[in-house]
Protein backbone atom coordinates (compact mmCIF):
# COMPACT_ATOMS: atom_id res chain seq x y z
CA UNK A 1 0.00 0.00 0.00
CA UNK A 2 2.90 2.20 0.24
CA UNK A 3 3.56 2.71 -3.16
CA UNK A 4 0.47 5.35 -2.58
CA UNK A 5 1.79 7.75 -0.70
CA UNK A 6 1.77 11.91 -1.67
CA UNK A 7 4.81 12.78 -2.95
CA UNK A 8 6.89 16.22 -2.06
CA UNK A 9 7.57 18.51 -4.31
CA UNK A 10 7.28 21.48 -2.12
CA UNK A 11 9.26 24.25 -2.70
CA UNK A 12 6.75 26.09 -4.76
CA UNK A 13 4.05 24.90 -1.75
CA UNK A 14 6.63 26.93 0.88
CA UNK A 15 6.57 29.67 -0.71
CA UNK A 16 2.76 30.18 -1.68
CA UNK A 17 1.58 28.97 1.81
CA UNK A 18 4.52 31.21 3.74
CA UNK A 19 2.85 34.28 1.60
CA UNK A 20 -0.95 33.26 2.03
CA UNK A 21 -1.26 31.79 5.65
CA UNK A 22 0.95 33.51 8.04
CA UNK A 23 1.52 31.33 10.95
CA UNK A 24 -0.41 32.67 14.26
CA UNK A 25 2.62 31.30 16.00
CA UNK A 26 5.63 34.25 15.21
CA UNK A 27 9.08 32.36 16.36
CA UNK A 28 10.53 34.26 19.03
CA UNK A 29 7.16 35.80 20.56
CA UNK A 30 6.17 35.72 24.06
CA UNK A 31 5.26 32.12 24.95
CA UNK A 32 2.77 33.57 27.29
CA UNK A 33 0.55 34.05 24.39
CA UNK A 34 -0.15 30.27 24.58
CA UNK A 35 -3.25 30.32 22.15
CA UNK A 36 -3.76 27.06 22.98
CA UNK A 37 -5.22 27.82 26.12
CA UNK A 38 -8.32 29.40 24.42
CA UNK A 39 -8.64 26.87 21.95
CA UNK A 40 -9.29 23.88 24.27
CA UNK A 41 -11.69 26.64 26.06
CA UNK A 42 -13.57 26.83 22.64
CA UNK A 43 -13.82 23.66 21.85
CA UNK A 44 -15.23 22.31 25.39
CA UNK A 45 -18.00 20.68 25.02
CA UNK A 46 -20.93 22.19 26.09
CA UNK A 47 -21.88 18.90 28.45
CA UNK A 48 -18.57 17.95 29.04
CA UNK A 49 -17.80 15.29 32.16
CA UNK A 50 -15.15 16.72 33.22
CA UNK A 51 -13.17 20.17 33.30
CA UNK A 52 -11.24 20.04 30.24
CA UNK A 53 -7.63 21.30 30.81
CA UNK A 54 -6.09 22.92 28.38
CA UNK A 55 -2.57 23.01 27.11
CA UNK A 56 -1.58 25.22 30.31
CA UNK A 57 -2.91 22.72 33.15
CA UNK A 58 -1.21 19.29 31.08
CA UNK A 59 -4.01 18.30 29.45
CA UNK A 60 -6.11 15.31 29.49
CA UNK A 61 -3.13 13.50 30.65
CA UNK A 62 -2.54 15.76 33.88
CA UNK A 63 -6.27 13.60 35.15
CA UNK A 64 -4.71 10.14 34.76
CA UNK A 65 -1.76 10.02 35.98
CA UNK A 66 0.79 7.32 34.02
CA UNK A 67 -2.18 7.57 31.72
CA UNK A 68 -3.82 4.88 33.88
CA UNK A 69 -7.28 4.92 32.79
CA UNK A 70 -7.10 7.61 30.35
CA UNK A 71 -8.55 5.19 27.33
CA UNK A 72 -11.68 4.86 29.60
CA UNK A 73 -12.33 8.90 29.36
CA UNK A 74 -15.22 9.64 27.11
CA UNK A 75 -13.73 12.31 25.30
CA UNK A 76 -10.55 9.80 24.10
CA UNK A 77 -11.22 7.71 20.72
CA UNK A 78 -8.07 5.54 20.35
CA UNK A 79 -5.07 4.65 22.88
CA UNK A 80 -2.34 2.67 21.83
CA UNK A 81 0.51 2.14 24.58
CA UNK A 82 2.26 -1.04 22.84
CA UNK A 83 2.08 -2.92 26.03
CA UNK A 84 -0.03 -5.58 24.59
CA UNK A 85 0.12 -8.05 21.87
CA UNK A 86 2.22 -8.47 19.05
CA UNK A 87 2.88 -6.50 16.03
CA UNK A 88 0.41 -8.53 14.19
CA UNK A 89 -1.96 -8.47 16.84
CA UNK A 90 -1.23 -4.07 17.08
CA UNK A 91 -1.90 -4.38 12.80
CA UNK A 92 -4.94 -6.81 13.54
CA UNK A 93 -6.93 -4.09 16.06
CA UNK A 94 -5.30 -0.77 14.22
CA UNK A 95 -6.93 -2.62 11.09
CA UNK A 96 -4.50 -1.65 8.48
CA UNK A 97 -0.35 -2.32 8.92
CA UNK A 98 2.41 -2.80 6.62
CA UNK A 99 5.58 -4.21 6.10
CA UNK A 100 4.97 -5.97 8.78
CA UNK A 101 8.65 -7.25 8.70
CA UNK A 102 9.83 -3.77 9.52
CA UNK A 103 7.44 -3.59 12.72
CA UNK A 104 9.29 -4.89 16.03
CA UNK A 105 8.48 -4.44 19.81
CA UNK A 106 11.34 -2.76 21.62
CA UNK A 107 12.41 -2.13 25.13
CA UNK A 108 13.45 1.43 24.38
CA UNK A 109 11.48 3.49 26.09
CA UNK A 110 10.57 7.21 26.97
CA UNK A 111 11.78 8.58 30.83
CA UNK A 112 7.88 9.36 31.37
CA UNK A 113 7.25 5.70 30.00
CA UNK A 114 4.25 3.71 32.06
CA UNK A 115 5.11 0.68 30.45
CA UNK A 116 7.68 -1.33 29.18
CA UNK A 117 7.65 -1.03 25.28
CA UNK A 118 7.67 0.91 22.46
CA UNK A 119 6.92 -0.37 18.81
CA UNK A 120 9.81 0.21 16.58
CA UNK A 121 10.32 0.90 12.60
CA UNK A 122 13.02 -0.04 10.41
CA UNK A 123 12.67 1.71 6.73
CA UNK A 124 9.07 1.62 5.76
CA UNK A 125 6.29 0.73 7.38
CA UNK A 126 2.98 1.90 8.90
CA UNK A 127 0.02 1.53 11.53
CA UNK A 128 -3.77 2.56 10.34
CA UNK A 129 -6.40 3.34 12.07
CA UNK A 130 -10.16 4.74 12.01
CA UNK A 131 -11.56 6.87 15.46
CA UNK A 132 -15.35 8.21 15.17
CA UNK A 133 -15.61 10.82 12.95
CA UNK A 134 -15.47 13.77 14.44
CA UNK A 135 -14.48 18.12 13.93
CA UNK A 136 -11.88 18.75 16.03
CA UNK A 137 -9.00 15.95 16.60
CA UNK A 138 -5.85 16.25 18.92
CA UNK A 139 -3.57 13.33 18.69
CA UNK A 140 -0.44 12.81 21.22
CA UNK A 141 2.66 10.42 20.36
CA UNK A 142 5.81 9.86 21.98
CA UNK A 143 8.51 9.45 18.96
CA UNK A 144 12.57 8.66 18.65
CA UNK A 145 14.42 9.11 15.60
CA UNK A 146 18.04 6.71 15.36
CA UNK A 147 21.07 8.65 16.48
CA UNK A 148 21.92 8.22 12.89
CA UNK A 149 19.08 9.25 10.86
CA UNK A 150 18.81 10.89 7.74
CA UNK A 151 15.99 12.83 6.16
CA UNK A 152 12.48 11.51 6.46
CA UNK A 153 10.14 11.31 3.20
CA UNK A 154 6.57 10.91 5.27
CA UNK A 155 5.62 10.96 8.38
CA UNK A 156 2.32 10.82 10.77
CA UNK A 157 -0.75 12.03 9.04
CA UNK A 158 -4.28 12.67 10.33
CA UNK A 159 -7.02 12.68 7.67
CA UNK A 160 -10.54 13.11 6.84
CA UNK A 161 -12.15 10.99 4.57
CA UNK A 162 -15.87 10.72 3.49
CA UNK A 163 -15.60 7.03 2.80
CA UNK A 164 -12.69 5.72 4.85
CA UNK A 165 -11.27 2.18 3.73
CA UNK A 166 -9.24 0.04 6.07
CA UNK A 167 -6.03 1.49 3.89
CA UNK A 168 -4.85 4.87 3.53
CA UNK A 169 -5.80 5.79 0.02
CA UNK A 170 -3.74 7.59 -2.93
CA UNK A 171 -3.79 11.03 -3.58
CA UNK A 172 0.11 12.46 -4.02
CA UNK A 173 -0.28 15.64 -6.74
CA UNK A 174 -4.34 15.13 -6.25
CA UNK A 175 -6.37 18.12 -4.51
CA UNK A 176 -8.81 16.44 -2.99
CA UNK A 177 -12.63 17.61 -3.71
CA UNK A 178 -13.77 19.63 -0.74
CA UNK A 179 -16.32 16.72 0.29
CA UNK A 180 -14.24 14.33 0.02
CA UNK A 181 -11.17 14.06 2.00
CA UNK A 182 -8.53 16.36 3.75
CA UNK A 183 -5.45 15.57 5.42
CA UNK A 184 -1.97 16.81 7.37
CA UNK A 185 0.92 15.42 8.39
CA UNK A 186 3.26 16.33 10.80
CA UNK A 187 6.30 15.85 9.48
CA UNK A 188 10.12 16.67 10.06
CA UNK A 189 11.75 18.36 7.16
CA UNK A 190 15.24 19.42 6.28
CA UNK A 191 14.35 22.60 4.77
CA UNK A 192 16.90 22.10 1.77
CA UNK A 193 19.12 21.36 3.84
CA UNK A 194 18.92 24.06 5.86
CA UNK A 195 18.72 22.04 9.10
CA UNK A 196 20.55 19.04 10.21
CA UNK A 197 18.38 15.61 9.69
CA UNK A 198 15.89 14.96 10.39
CA UNK A 199 15.34 18.62 10.27
CA UNK A 200 12.60 20.78 12.00
CA UNK A 201 8.63 19.98 12.35
CA UNK A 202 6.42 20.84 10.02
CA UNK A 203 2.93 20.28 8.70
CA UNK A 204 2.21 18.85 4.95
CA UNK A 205 -1.45 19.28 4.23
CA UNK A 206 -3.92 18.70 1.78
CA UNK A 207 -6.78 20.02 1.33
CA UNK A 208 -9.51 21.48 -1.51
CA UNK A 209 -8.40 24.85 -0.87
CA UNK A 210 -4.39 24.53 -1.58
CA UNK A 211 -2.53 26.46 -4.09
CA UNK A 212 -0.75 23.46 -5.80
CA UNK A 213 -1.60 20.17 -6.69
CA UNK A 214 1.39 18.85 -4.20
CA UNK A 215 0.18 20.17 -1.08
CA UNK A 216 1.26 23.50 1.08
CA UNK A 217 3.72 23.42 3.91
CA UNK A 218 3.48 25.41 7.29
CA UNK A 219 6.34 25.53 9.22
CA UNK A 220 6.04 26.75 13.23
CA UNK A 221 9.09 27.06 15.57
CA UNK A 222 12.23 26.39 13.71
CA UNK A 223 14.12 23.94 16.70
CA UNK A 224 15.96 21.63 15.28
CA UNK A 225 15.08 17.50 16.17
CA UNK A 226 17.54 15.70 18.00
CA UNK A 227 18.57 12.49 17.02
CA UNK A 228 18.27 9.64 19.45
CA UNK A 229 15.98 12.10 22.07
CA UNK A 230 12.36 11.01 22.75
CA UNK A 231 10.14 13.37 22.08
CA UNK A 232 6.46 13.63 22.68
CA UNK A 233 4.74 15.28 19.62
CA UNK A 234 0.29 16.52 19.71
CA UNK A 235 -1.11 17.30 16.85
CA UNK A 236 -4.52 19.45 16.76
CA UNK A 237 -6.96 19.76 13.47
CA UNK A 238 -10.10 21.70 13.59
CA UNK A 239 -12.68 21.19 10.79
CA UNK A 240 -14.30 24.92 9.29
CA UNK A 241 -17.25 25.40 11.32
CA UNK A 242 -19.58 25.49 8.23
CA UNK A 243 -19.12 25.30 5.21
CA UNK A 244 -18.62 28.68 4.31
CA UNK A 245 -16.57 29.74 7.07
CA UNK A 246 -12.61 29.71 7.05
CA UNK A 247 -12.63 28.94 10.24
CA UNK A 248 -10.39 25.61 10.43
CA UNK A 249 -6.93 25.16 12.26
CA UNK A 250 -4.24 23.02 13.14
CA UNK A 251 -1.42 23.23 15.28
CA UNK A 252 0.94 20.95 17.08
CA UNK A 253 3.21 20.88 20.42
CA UNK A 254 6.61 19.46 21.15
CA UNK A 255 7.06 18.63 24.85
CA UNK A 256 4.03 20.55 26.04
CA UNK A 257 4.90 23.75 24.20
CA UNK A 258 3.03 25.01 21.29
CA UNK A 259 5.51 25.55 18.34
CA UNK A 260 2.67 26.05 15.22
CA UNK A 261 -0.91 27.70 14.96
CA UNK A 262 -2.44 28.31 11.78
CA UNK A 263 -5.86 29.54 10.88
CA UNK A 264 -8.22 30.32 8.65
CA UNK A 265 -9.03 27.06 6.70
CA UNK A 266 -11.86 26.28 5.04
CA UNK A 267 -11.11 22.67 5.07
CA UNK A 268 -14.22 21.43 3.81
CA UNK A 269 -17.35 22.16 1.89
CA UNK A 270 -19.84 19.66 3.83
CA UNK A 271 -19.76 19.11 7.82
CA UNK A 272 -20.81 15.17 6.60
CA UNK A 273 -17.09 15.25 5.84
CA UNK A 274 -15.25 14.32 9.64
CA UNK A 275 -11.33 13.92 10.94
CA UNK A 276 -11.49 10.14 11.50
CA UNK A 277 -8.44 8.37 10.19
CA UNK A 278 -4.89 8.10 12.20
CA UNK A 279 -1.62 7.01 10.15
CA UNK A 280 1.31 6.37 11.97
CA UNK A 281 4.01 6.30 8.70
CA UNK A 282 7.29 5.59 8.52
CA UNK A 283 8.22 6.41 4.77
CA UNK A 284 11.51 6.92 3.14
CA UNK A 285 13.10 7.12 -0.25
CA UNK A 286 16.66 9.17 -1.11
CA UNK A 287 14.63 11.94 -2.90
CA UNK A 288 14.81 13.28 0.98
CA UNK A 289 18.65 12.95 0.90
CA UNK A 290 19.44 14.88 -2.42
CA UNK A 291 16.25 17.69 -1.72
CA UNK A 292 18.45 18.43 1.54
CA UNK A 293 21.74 17.45 -0.36
CA UNK A 294 22.99 15.00 2.32
CA UNK A 295 26.82 14.68 1.93
CA UNK A 296 26.45 10.72 3.78
CA UNK A 297 23.31 9.37 2.70
CA UNK A 298 25.13 5.84 2.96
CA UNK A 299 25.84 6.58 6.77
CA UNK A 300 22.15 6.78 7.76
CA UNK A 301 19.87 4.37 9.59
CA UNK A 302 16.42 5.07 8.95
CA UNK A 303 14.75 4.15 12.52
CA UNK A 304 12.04 5.37 14.04
CA UNK A 305 10.49 4.52 17.70
CA UNK A 306 6.71 5.17 18.73
CA UNK A 307 4.84 5.06 21.77
CA UNK A 308 1.92 6.16 24.29
CA UNK A 309 -0.40 7.16 21.07
CA UNK A 310 -3.82 8.97 22.56
CA UNK A 311 -6.20 10.63 20.14
CA UNK A 312 -9.11 12.48 21.76
CA UNK A 313 -11.09 15.62 21.01
CA UNK A 314 -9.30 17.42 23.64
CA UNK A 315 -5.93 18.71 24.05
CA UNK A 316 -4.00 15.27 25.41
CA UNK A 317 -0.47 16.58 26.49
CA UNK A 318 2.37 14.28 27.66
CA UNK A 319 2.17 11.23 30.36
CA UNK A 320 1.81 12.90 33.49
CA UNK A 321 3.46 11.58 36.86
CA UNK A 322 3.73 7.50 37.36
CA UNK A 323 0.30 4.97 37.58
CA UNK A 324 -0.78 4.03 40.80
CA UNK A 325 -0.43 0.64 40.62
CA UNK A 326 3.09 0.85 39.17
CA UNK A 327 3.93 -0.45 35.64
CA UNK A 328 0.04 -0.42 33.38
CA UNK A 329 -1.08 -1.75 30.46
CA UNK A 330 -3.66 0.04 28.47
CA UNK A 331 -6.95 -1.56 27.06
CA UNK A 332 -5.94 -1.36 23.91
CA UNK A 333 -8.41 0.55 21.62
CA UNK A 334 -9.88 -1.14 18.15
CA UNK A 335 -10.34 0.53 14.64
CA UNK A 336 -13.62 2.57 14.27
CA UNK A 337 -14.03 0.45 11.04
CA UNK A 338 -14.52 -2.46 13.11
CA UNK A 339 -17.88 -1.19 14.05
CA UNK A 340 -20.31 -1.21 10.69
CA UNK A 341 -22.48 1.64 10.28
CA UNK A 342 -20.64 4.08 12.88
CA UNK A 343 -18.21 6.17 10.29
CA UNK A 344 -20.71 5.49 7.01
CA UNK A 345 -23.71 4.33 6.89
CA UNK A 346 -24.49 0.65 5.76
CA UNK A 347 -26.17 -0.19 2.50
CA UNK A 348 -29.68 -0.16 3.18
CA UNK A 349 -31.75 -3.01 1.22
CA UNK A 350 -31.35 -4.04 -2.68
CA UNK A 351 -33.26 -2.11 -4.64
CA UNK A 352 -32.29 -3.79 -7.97
CA UNK A 353 -30.51 -6.85 -9.08
CA UNK A 354 -29.33 -8.27 -12.46
CA UNK A 355 -27.54 -11.82 -12.43
CA UNK A 356 -28.38 -12.39 -16.35
CA UNK A 357 -29.81 -15.23 -15.56
CA UNK A 358 -32.89 -14.99 -17.72
CA UNK A 359 -31.40 -12.71 -20.26
CA UNK A 360 -29.90 -9.23 -20.60
CA UNK A 361 -33.12 -7.77 -18.86
CA UNK A 362 -32.96 -4.01 -19.78
CA UNK A 363 -29.38 -4.01 -19.80
CA UNK A 364 -28.23 -2.81 -23.45
CA UNK A 365 -24.83 -3.40 -25.53
CA UNK A 366 -23.67 -6.81 -24.28
CA UNK A 367 -24.25 -10.33 -24.92
CA UNK A 368 -25.44 -12.96 -22.44
CA UNK A 369 -22.71 -15.67 -22.25
CA UNK A 370 -22.01 -18.81 -20.29
CA UNK A 371 -18.86 -18.32 -17.91
CA UNK A 372 -20.71 -16.44 -14.73
CA UNK A 373 -20.17 -16.75 -11.30
CA UNK A 374 -20.49 -20.49 -10.08
CA UNK A 375 -20.97 -21.72 -13.64
CA UNK A 376 -24.14 -19.04 -14.26
CA UNK A 377 -24.34 -16.55 -16.93
CA UNK A 378 -23.05 -13.35 -17.22
CA UNK A 379 -23.45 -10.17 -19.55
CA UNK A 380 -20.14 -10.20 -21.98
CA UNK A 381 -19.70 -6.58 -23.19
CA UNK A 382 -16.77 -4.75 -25.38
CA UNK A 383 -14.78 -1.08 -24.89
CA UNK A 384 -18.19 0.75 -26.35
CA UNK A 385 -19.53 -0.51 -23.01
CA UNK A 386 -22.91 -2.29 -21.63
CA UNK A 387 -25.44 0.28 -20.23
CA UNK A 388 -28.76 0.59 -17.74
CA UNK A 389 -31.17 3.16 -18.24
CA UNK A 390 -34.31 4.25 -16.94
CA UNK A 391 -34.74 0.40 -14.51
CA UNK A 392 -34.23 1.94 -11.28
CA UNK A 393 -34.48 5.44 -9.96
CA UNK A 394 -32.90 6.03 -6.29
CA UNK A 395 -32.19 9.22 -4.48
CA UNK A 396 -28.43 8.89 -3.49
CA UNK A 397 -27.74 9.13 0.31
CA UNK A 398 -24.39 8.35 1.61
CA UNK A 399 -25.40 4.46 2.09
CA UNK A 400 -26.51 4.32 -1.63
CA UNK A 401 -23.85 1.27 -2.78
CA UNK A 402 -23.44 -0.48 -6.40
CA UNK A 403 -22.00 -3.92 -6.20
CA UNK A 404 -20.93 -5.91 -9.03
CA UNK A 405 -18.47 -8.64 -10.32
CA UNK A 406 -16.58 -7.60 -13.55
CA UNK A 407 -14.21 -10.42 -14.73
CA UNK A 408 -11.68 -9.47 -17.82
CA UNK A 409 -11.14 -11.64 -20.47
CA UNK A 410 -8.74 -9.69 -22.29
CA UNK A 411 -5.38 -7.36 -21.23
CA UNK A 412 -7.75 -4.83 -19.81
CA UNK A 413 -7.30 -3.46 -15.75
CA UNK A 414 -9.51 -1.17 -15.82
CA UNK A 415 -13.07 -0.66 -16.22
CA UNK A 416 -14.82 2.86 -16.02
CA UNK A 417 -18.27 3.39 -14.52
CA UNK A 418 -20.28 6.68 -15.90
CA UNK A 419 -23.37 7.43 -14.18
CA UNK A 420 -25.27 10.45 -15.81
CA UNK A 421 -25.68 13.13 -13.40
CA UNK A 422 -29.27 15.30 -14.33
CA UNK A 423 -28.31 17.88 -11.58
CA UNK A 424 -24.66 18.27 -12.74
CA UNK A 425 -25.67 17.49 -16.74
CA UNK A 426 -22.71 15.39 -16.72
CA UNK A 427 -21.27 11.66 -16.72
CA UNK A 428 -20.11 10.93 -12.94
CA UNK A 429 -17.49 8.50 -13.30
CA UNK A 430 -15.66 5.77 -11.21
CA UNK A 431 -12.52 3.81 -11.83
CA UNK A 432 -12.49 0.36 -11.28
CA UNK A 433 -8.81 -0.44 -11.71
CA UNK A 434 -6.94 -3.84 -10.69
CA UNK A 435 -8.27 -6.42 -12.96
CA UNK A 436 -6.66 -9.47 -13.62
CA UNK A 437 -7.54 -11.18 -16.65
CA UNK A 438 -9.47 -14.44 -16.08
CA UNK A 439 -9.79 -13.43 -12.22
CA UNK A 440 -13.78 -12.32 -11.09
CA UNK A 441 -13.17 -9.21 -9.17
CA UNK A 442 -15.81 -8.18 -6.90
CA UNK A 443 -16.69 -4.43 -6.86
CA UNK A 444 -18.16 -1.87 -4.59
CA UNK A 445 -18.42 1.72 -4.46
CA UNK A 446 -20.71 4.36 -2.74
CA UNK A 447 -22.53 6.54 -5.47
CA UNK A 448 -21.10 9.20 -3.46
CA UNK A 449 -17.91 8.28 -4.65
CA UNK A 450 -18.62 9.25 -8.78
CA UNK A 451 -17.83 12.49 -9.92
CA UNK A 452 -17.59 14.48 -12.77
CA UNK A 453 -14.59 14.91 -14.93
CA UNK A 454 -11.53 12.74 -16.05
CA UNK A 455 -10.00 13.21 -12.90
CA UNK A 456 -12.83 12.24 -10.75
CA UNK A 457 -12.34 15.79 -9.07
CA UNK A 458 -15.56 17.43 -9.74
CA UNK A 459 -19.11 18.13 -8.07
CA UNK A 460 -20.46 13.99 -6.82
CA UNK A 461 -23.67 12.48 -7.39
CA UNK A 462 -24.42 13.62 -4.18
CA UNK A 463 -28.24 14.01 -3.44
CA UNK A 464 -28.69 13.53 -7.19
CA UNK A 465 -30.99 10.43 -8.42
CA UNK A 466 -28.97 7.13 -9.98
CA UNK A 467 -30.85 5.83 -12.75
CA UNK A 468 -28.53 4.90 -15.25
CA UNK A 469 -25.02 3.40 -15.32
CA UNK A 470 -22.75 2.69 -18.53
CA UNK A 471 -19.49 0.26 -18.03
CA UNK A 472 -16.66 0.97 -20.58
CA UNK A 473 -13.61 0.22 -21.13
CA UNK A 474 -10.11 0.84 -23.64
CA UNK A 475 -9.55 -1.94 -25.64
CA UNK A 476 -10.17 -3.46 -29.14
CA UNK A 477 -13.55 -4.15 -30.30
CA UNK A 478 -13.01 -7.93 -29.90
CA UNK A 479 -11.84 -7.20 -26.57
CA UNK A 480 -14.08 -8.80 -23.90
CA UNK A 481 -15.26 -7.98 -20.12
CA UNK A 482 -17.68 -10.50 -17.94
CA UNK A 483 -20.16 -8.83 -15.51
CA UNK A 484 -22.68 -10.83 -13.19
CA UNK A 485 -24.76 -10.01 -10.15
CA UNK A 486 -24.79 -6.52 -10.32
CA UNK A 487 -26.56 -4.61 -7.42
CA UNK A 488 -27.81 -1.16 -6.14
CA UNK A 489 -28.33 -0.85 -2.47
CA UNK A 490 -30.28 1.80 -1.36
CA1 LIG B 1 4.59 1.56 25.79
Amino acid sequence: MLEIIFSRNSLLALVVSAVLILPAYMPGGKKTVCKGQTLAKDTLPSQAPMPAPGPQKGGLASLYPGDEGIERDPRVLFVDDFETGTVEKIGARWGSISKKENIKLSNDIHASSPGDKSIHISKNGHLYTHTKGVDTIYARFYVKFHRKTGYVHHFVHLVADRTPTPWPKGGAGETPPGDAKFSTGIEPTGQWGKFPAPGIWNFYTYWHEMKTKWGSVFIGKQEPIQPGRWYCVEVMLKANSSPGKADGEQAFWVDGQLYGRFEGFRWRTTDKLKINSFWLLFYNTDQPARHNKDPHPESRVMEVWFDDVVIATEYVGPVHGKPRGGKKKAKSSKSALFTPGLLLSEPGKVVFSQSFEEGAGNFKGGSISDGGVSGSKACAFGPKGVWVWDTYSVPVKDSTTIRLKLKSLCDTGEVTALIWSKKHEDNCRYRIGGLKRGQWRDVEFRAIEARVGWGMKGPSLDRDVLDNIKLIFQGSEKDRVLLDDFEILE
